[in-house]
């Protein structure tokens, strides 16, 4: 095992039960303990967001960061550093007893003085990545680009007005494609920070989305072309960086996707931070892809009710955590998907045990959270309630509207026979309280 970084922490995380008062332990996150046909581990699949935890400083946009310990970090040379940096991720993935690590292009590599000396640090970089995965057994949950950062994106990446940078996002996505292949990635992402647009008075958005959707479509012929088998996420995200961005939600994406024949092609990551920002709520985007068949995976953190923007806290709220795994254990799984936290710590948090600390944290929430969702499933606490709810449409008038057996003529006259609806109650509250009771 490395150890090098986090020498304070001697041995990986192990599970110590919900009565342990060691805050290096888990609680609930007992890896290998069976829950249905699964164990936790099959089930959650976590994964660490290597450009918040290994790169993450406590920047905001005011400036200076957080004075963060992070001694992987201090090598001059770029490539050194990033060398570096991919040992501590190792080093801390073992430890925490993470199976799966995420990345962004730009965050493993330094970007070179021109486009080819960027896919050259790449390309090194991936195979230094690949000797580590090989050591440790760590698996890629996703690659993904970082087609954001870069000035020349700043009016757009795959939808931009500029045809030499669209074609520069084109061949970015390539690299990190074949970055992704070459270490084995079960699944690569597309979040389109750039994609979008502040004002109609200098966009044309026919355009701008016929251009994202050829930017996909290329994707997808290459990734056929290259025999990569793996599944193609969008991140849905609104109104961050971009006013209007053209992933704004899973509904809008979901659209996207029908409207130019790439649904097919494309599954949905759902972050808990980008459905409280498109004001809805992280269970509600996650049933709305779930229903279509595209939730593919998770991006597990949450935002803070004061703030409005993207705060990627670690998840931590066990009521939201059971909600999601309801919608998840439902569905049979992630699939290739994950719960990849995409999370940092706050800027207080300056010490290198922190990552482990919130690790920890959103790792047991989410553990909790499936026990809960799971046991509620096997009683049919909450599914009785809800077939009972829908029941009358089960016979009678309900079944013959459903089946489109009547016509409107046929349901007015049957309404004029009838007395007024009678309606039973919701009881919101009731069931609150045996969610809370299955929780306590
Ligand atoms: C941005 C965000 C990204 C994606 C990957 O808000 O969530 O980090 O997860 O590009
Ligand atoms: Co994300």
């Amino acid at each position: 095992m490395i150890n090098k970084y986090f020498t304070k922490v001697e041995k990986p995380i192990s599970y110590e039960g919900k009565d342990s008062k060691n805050p290096l332990a888990f609680k609930y996150y007992n890896k290998s303990q069976k829950v249905g046909n699964k164990t936790m581990a099959e089930h959650l699949r976590f994964s660490v967001a290597f450009w918040h935890t290994m790169l993450g400083n406590g920047a905001d946009i005011f400036g200076t960061g957080g004075g963060f310990t992070r001694e992987w970090r201090s090598a001059s040379d770029p490539m050194q550093r990033s060398k570096d940096t991919m040992e501590a991720n190792f080093e801390f993935l073992q430890k925490c007893g993470v199976d799966y690590w995420c990345f962004h292009d730009r965050d493993i590599a330094p970007e070179g003085e021109t486009f080819t000396e960027s896919c050259k640090n790449l390309e090194t970089m991936v195979q230094v990545a690949k000797k580590f995965q090989k050591e440790t057994g760590v698996k890629l949950l996703w690659g993904t680009q970082n087609c954001f950062s870069n000035p020349i994106y700043s009016q757009g990446a795959g939808s931009s007005p500029n045809a030499h940078v669209m074609a520069t996002a084109i061949a970015q996505v390539k690299n990190a494609i074949d970055a992704t292949k070459e270490l084995g990635g079960e699944n690569h992402v597309f979040w389109g920070g750039r994609e979008g647009y502040e004002s109609l008075i200098n966009t044309d958005l026919k355009k701008e989305t016929e251009k994202m959707a050829r930017f996909f479509q290329m994707a997808v012929d290459y990734k056929k072309k290259i025999g990569f088998k793996c599944q193609f996420l969008i991140e849905p995200k609104p109104c961050e960086p971009t006013k209007h961005q053209y992933d704004a939600d899973a509904a809008t994406t979901l659209y996207f996707l029908k409207e130019y024949g790439l649904i097919d092609d494309f599954k949905l990551n759902i972050e808990a931070n980008h459905a409280t920002l498109a004001g809805s709520t992280f269970e509600h985007e996650l049933a709305v892809a779930s229903l279509a068949g595209k939730l593919g995976s998770v991006d597990a953190n949450r935002g803070d009710l004061l703030l409005g923007w993207d705060t990627d806290q670690f998840p931590t709220d066990i009521y939201d955590a059971t909600m999601a795994m309801l919608v998840i254990l439902k569905q049979g799984g992630l699939g290739t998907g994950g719960l990849n936290f995409d999370a940092k710590v706050r800027r207080g948090s300056n010490d290198p045990l922190d990552l482990f600390y919130a690790h920890i944290g959103g790792m047991d929430a989410f553990a909790k959270g499936l026990l809960v969702a799971h046991q509620m499933i096997q009683d049919k606490v909450l599914d009785k309630f809800i077939d009972e709810r829908y029941s009358s449409h089960n016979s009678g008038i309900g079944q013959q509207i459903m089946s489109g057996k009547v016509t409107m003529e046929d349901v007015d006259k049957w309404v004029r026979n009838e007395k007024n609806p009678v309606l039973q109650s919701g009881r919101q509250e009731m069931l609150e309280n045996i969610i809370n009771s299955y929780i306590f």
